[in-house]
């Protein structure tokens, strides 16, 4: 299910396959954009990587959603300062990532991504919020969190850990869960 690349045809709840940084924000103003014209009311969950956001695509697809009011559009920043070959600041900056979306018409939320709950208050409060605005839920990450090979290492960003290193990965989280 969680092969790689998001895939809509073996993850439930995925309606776009990406893996072209930038394309993923474009489909889901398309899909804002159509819930609008036919009168539904279902909302659009995009999440981008912080490397993702150096991309053109995404800039344009913000501005998008913002002409057409897409209060039913919610993007996840998935703010991890690594990006596939190094720190994002040293690759291309990205400069006040947050406010850029706020600047591009967005309501922004500035969480922590590893707190679940901090993740489904801030979903509550915008939920349904008809002030046709788009939403942008900057969540502030670790890449590799809680599997102690993995933190920080960029080089986990696309890489199937072996049998080993799998079963300590799940050792360590699972001794993470017991502690909450
Ligand atoms: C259009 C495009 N250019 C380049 C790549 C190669 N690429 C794959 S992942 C990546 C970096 C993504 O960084 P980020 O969005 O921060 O993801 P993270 O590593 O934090 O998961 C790059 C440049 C790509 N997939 N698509
Ligand atoms: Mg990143």
């Amino acid at each position: 299910m969680l092969q790689g690349h998001p895939d809509m045809k073996k993850c439930p709840g995925i309606d776009i396959s990406t893996g072209s940084l930038g394309q993923g924000l474009a489909c889901g103003v398309g899909m804002g954009i159509a819930a609008k014209r036919d009168n539904k009311d279902y909302r659009v969950f995009v999440v981008v990587g912080d490397g993702e956001c150096q991309e053109g695509e995404i800039w344009e697809a913000a501005q998008t959603a913002h002409k057409y009011q897409l209060d039913n559009l919610i993007v996840f920043v998935d703010n991890n300062n690594l990006q596939i070959d190094g720190i994002t600041d040293e690759v291309m900056p990205n400069i006040h990532l947050g406010k850029k979306f706020e600047a591009f018409g967005f309501d922004t939320y500035e969480i922590n991504g590893h707190d679940m709950q901090e993740i489904v208050d801030t979903l509550e409060r915008i939920k349904m919020t008809k002030n046709g605005k788009p939403k942008c839920i900057f969540a502030n990450t670790v890449k590799g969190n809680g599997v102690s090979y993995m933190e920080n290492e960029c080089c986990w960003h696309g890489v199937a850990p072996n049998k080993e290193e799998y079963e300590l990965a799940i050792k360590e989280l699972d001794e993470q869960l017991k502690m909450c």
